[in-house]
């Protein structure tokens, strides 16, 4: 008889683990807690997988050989406890992805940059005619691109949600981008246990392995040094210079990992700003690590495309620039944006505060901002944090009329920044939506 497989969540990661799990003899049992769609439960009766939705019944998860939980389902709720103390193991879909294929792994996570980062690696890998996938927190999952293809490499976007059930799941190359504070109400508030979370990437790799990280994010540095990693080192950093890795001499970037040293100028990278130097740094070591040609780094970092809602060109209108930072969920993202675009600005901020600290963009503001127009239902505390900096706050709660306003606030050659600091779900079904209705509205201008 085979064994039982649970999966909980039917959403894009349960629905991935569930069609692998199928594929690979599992008797497959997956339970959702909200509704499924039609189209998952019409999928889920062709792979031949029974299910539930509306609720988890614990009798019919009890006898699973194993669990593979969605990173969307914390581990601290009552049900996840209760499976727990029945000593039954619970994986993250990553992990039961790894155990059916063999191919290289190149793996990025990090607080900000991993969707930038894992496409410029994809991009790389692809223009120089590698069999490569991209997915996990981004576009599909792992599971489905295991269960669909035969790949030799994949390239995966991580979260920490996913990092937190891994066992064995281990990266070939793995890249941090950073850690700043993000989704801290899933540990405990604490930056320390985040922090945490994101070294497990290391946990499992070897000698032969290769860890790639940012020297000139402290969080990061002081992770790196209470953890035992094992693979090789990588940093790189834009502040001093840095070996086998990749670091900046005025404005060419050196690449040298393991001695083989070529360089770049920034004013050749498909993106601009400080915060795409540091992912294109990250990007060129990895794929030099796997032996792709200095050219062909060099030419696929300068005809990379634009990724939508990241510091995307929306416009110019009567000779005003719009950008469209939708992405910018919290502030570390935003403080970038900030810093690489040029003042006057009129920014567009606000929206659901994961518990931000704006201090931090304080000198920025002053220095460029000259209006602020809020944009979420709840702006007091942006209000409070720039009242007395910034002549002009105004609230909005749409996105029409936060670019409307944004307009009438500014002259020629202002920029008009939506770079929110906080997620969009108050107003908005996501920052994709966000950033979409913000480009319709400048369209209609
Ligand atoms: N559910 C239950 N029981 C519960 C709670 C939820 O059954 O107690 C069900 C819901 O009804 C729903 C399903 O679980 O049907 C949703 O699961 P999920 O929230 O884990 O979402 P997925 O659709 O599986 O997407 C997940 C990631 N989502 C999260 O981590 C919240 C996706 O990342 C990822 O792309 C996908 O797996 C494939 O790996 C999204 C994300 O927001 C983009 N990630 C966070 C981020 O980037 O900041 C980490
Ligand atoms: P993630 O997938 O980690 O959320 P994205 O690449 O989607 O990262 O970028 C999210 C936001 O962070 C965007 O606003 C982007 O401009 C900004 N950003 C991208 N790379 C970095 C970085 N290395 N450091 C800080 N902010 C960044």
């Amino acid at each position: 008889m085979s064994e039982k497989l649970v999966i909980l969540g039917g959403g894009i990661s349960g629905l991935g683990a569930a069609k692998l799990g199928a594929a690979k003899g599992w008797d497959v049992f997956l339970s959702d807690g909200g509704r499924l769609s039609d189209q998952a439960k019409s999928d889920l009766s062709n792979w031949s997988v029974r299910f539930e939705d509306g609720g988890h019944t614990i009798s019919d998860l009890e006898d699973a050989q194993l669990i593979v939980k969605s990173p969307g389902i914390p581990d601290n709720v009552q049900l996840i406890k209760e499976l727990h103390s029945k000593g039954i193991k619970i994986v993250s879909e990553i992990e039961f992805a790894y155990r059916y294929t063999n191919a290289k792994i190149i793996a990025i996570t990090g607080s900000n940059g991993k969707t930038t980062t894992a496409s410029l690696v994809y991009h790389i890998l692809k223009s120089a005619g590698l069999n490569v996938a991209l997915g996990g927190n981004i576009g599909k999952s792992f599971a489905e691109l295991v269960a669909d293809g035969n790949y030799e490499y994949y390239v995966l976007e991580v979260s920490s949600f996913q990092l937190d059930g891994i066992d064995e799941f281990k990266a070939d190359i793995a890249i941090l981008t950073n850690i700043t504070p993000d989704h801290l109400d899933r540990y405990d508030y604490s930056f320390e246990k985040y922090g945490q979370s994101k070294y497990r990437i290391t946990e499992n790799q070897t000698e032969a392995d290769h860890f790639i990280y940012c020297a000139d994010d402290k969080a990061s540095v002081d992770q790196l040094n209470k953890h035992q990693v094992k693979s090789q080192l990588h940093p790189f950093s834009i502040q001093k210079e840095v070996g086998n890795g990749a670091y900046l001499n005025n404005d060419e970037i050196v690449f040298n990992p393991h001695n083989s040293t070529f360089t770049m100028s920034i004013h050749k990278l498909a993106l601009q700003g400080k915060h795409n130097v540091y992912n294109s740094m990250a990007s060129g070591i990895a794929s030099k690590l796997i032996e792709i040609r200095k050219d062909q780094i060099r030419d696929s970092l300068s005809d990379f495309e634009h990724i939508a809602h990241r510091l995307e060109f929306v416009a110019k209108v009567n000779e005003r620039k719009f950008i469209n930072d939708s992405k910018a969920t919290n502030v570390n993202s935003t403080w970038f944006a900030l810093e690489s675009v040029e003042g006057p600005v009129v920014w567009i901020a606000g929206g659901v505060d994961k518990g931000n600290d704006y201090s931090e963009l304080m000198d920025l503001v002053k220095e460029k901002v000259k209006a602020i127009v809020c944009l979420g239902k709840d702006n007091e505390k942006i209000k409070a944090a720039f009242g007395g900096v910034v002549d002009q706050i105004i609230e909005t709660n749409s996105a029409f009329k936060a670019v409307k306003e944004s307009y009438d606030l500014s002259k020629s050659g202002d920029t008009v920044l939506l770079s929110p600091a906080c997620a969009s779900f108050d107003l908005f079904d996501s920052y994709e939506d966000r950033g979409d209705q913000f480009k319709d509205a400048v369209k209609s201008l």
